[in-house]
């Protein structure tokens, strides 16, 4: 059986990696715009959409037992705020929603195939946490709950990646038996190649060069250029303090509060709420919410 305080190091460890990666995402324009905005009235260190989009997924599948598509799309339309730094296309499709549009008729509105970028996979770790014990379950949960924003099989196949990831993370697999793994959970040859460069690197010894890893992994808002970074953070730095492998993904730049998220949710789940520091966890907004629930999620899971 997974220990409880797994879920809450992964709730929290992806709502840490989002908020405090946050001022430095992007270019001056957004990183000047958190400066202003990135802070509660209390002074707490406010979250972006990944972490409101988990919560979204979480709340809904507490709240229906499991996917329900429809209720998934107005929760995520419902807590859109533009304050929360969400991605234009996934601004653009809620806010339609949110008029009242269906989300099928909107969710391959502005690209043929969907959204490639990686909002799918930002909030993927907590599908890991509502299914851990059933692969085909998880496949099929990733699936319903990525189509609604992000339907392309890139955005997908990352979402797949990182749930799988978090899962293998909270049952405590080596890093040599994921590492065997992750060439099997890839499909297209994007990330087949991108996935054995990251291997090769977690079994080197030394640390890549950030200029090498933003070339060969990528830094940006598609999914393909974010997951694999995220999973070569969470792998190489799963036996180091949190804040170690948060500093190099801040360095490497570009989309550092998603990679930070899931990255985060991952060494979260290797290493649980203990293993993070206090301060930072009270230095968020709303953590006490974000713990209850991660509680509940382990309660629908274990009990
Ligand atoms: N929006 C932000 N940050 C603003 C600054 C980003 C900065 N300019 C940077 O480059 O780092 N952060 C939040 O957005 C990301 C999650 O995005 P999501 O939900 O995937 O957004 P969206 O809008 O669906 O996709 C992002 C953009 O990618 C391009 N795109 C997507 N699919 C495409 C397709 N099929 N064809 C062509 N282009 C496609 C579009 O420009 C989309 O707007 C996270 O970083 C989150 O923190
Ligand atoms: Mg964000
Ligand atoms: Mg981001």
């Amino acid at each position: 059986m997974i220990d409880s305080h797994k879920y809450s190091g992964c709730f929290l460890g992806l709502a840490i990696g989002d908020a405090c990666g946050a001022p430095f995402e992007g270019g001056p324009v957004e990183r000047l715009l958190w400066k202003a905005i990135g802070k509660t009235k209390n002074g707490k260190i406010r979250y972006t959409d990944d972490t409101q989009m988990s919560i979204d997924l979480a709340s809904s599948f507490i709240q229906n037992k499991g996917v329900n598509q429809e209720h998934l799309a107005a929760t995520f339309a419902k807590s859109y705020r533009w304050s929360r730094g969400y991605g234009p296309s996934a601004a653009w499709l809620l806010k339609k929603i949110k008029n009242g549009a269906n989300w099928q008729d909107v969710n391959r509105a502005k690209f043929k195939e969907g959204s490639f970028g990686n909002g799918a996979a930002m909030r993927a770790p907590i599908l890991a946490m509502c299914s851990p014990e059933d692969n085909d379950r998880l496949n099929e949960n990733i699936e319903k709950c990525s189509e609604i924003t992000h339907a392309h099989p890139l955005a997908v196949e990352g979402a797949k990646l990182i749930a799988f990831v978090t899962c293998a993370a909270l049952h405590d697999w080596t890093t040599e038996t994921i590492l065997e793994t992750l060439p099997t959970w890839c499909k297209s040859n994007e990330y087949q190649t991108k996935m054995a460069f990251c291997i090769k690197s977690i079994q080197a010894s030394d640390a890549v060069q950030a200029k090498t890893l933003k070339s060969k992994l990528g830094n940006g808002i598609a999914a393909s250029q974010s997951c694999v970074t995220a999973i070569y953070f969470a792998l190489k730095y799963r036996n180091q303090i949190y804040d170690s492998m948060l500093t190099p993904i801040y360095k490497l730049g570009g989309d550092t509060d998603t990679i930070g998220a899931m990255a985060g949710a991952i060494w979260g789940a290797f290493n649980g709420y203990h293993a993070i520091d206090k301060s930072k966890i009270q230095s968020l907004e709303s953590s006490a919410k974000i713990v209850e629930i991660s509680e509940q999620l382990y309660a629908m899971s274990f009990n």
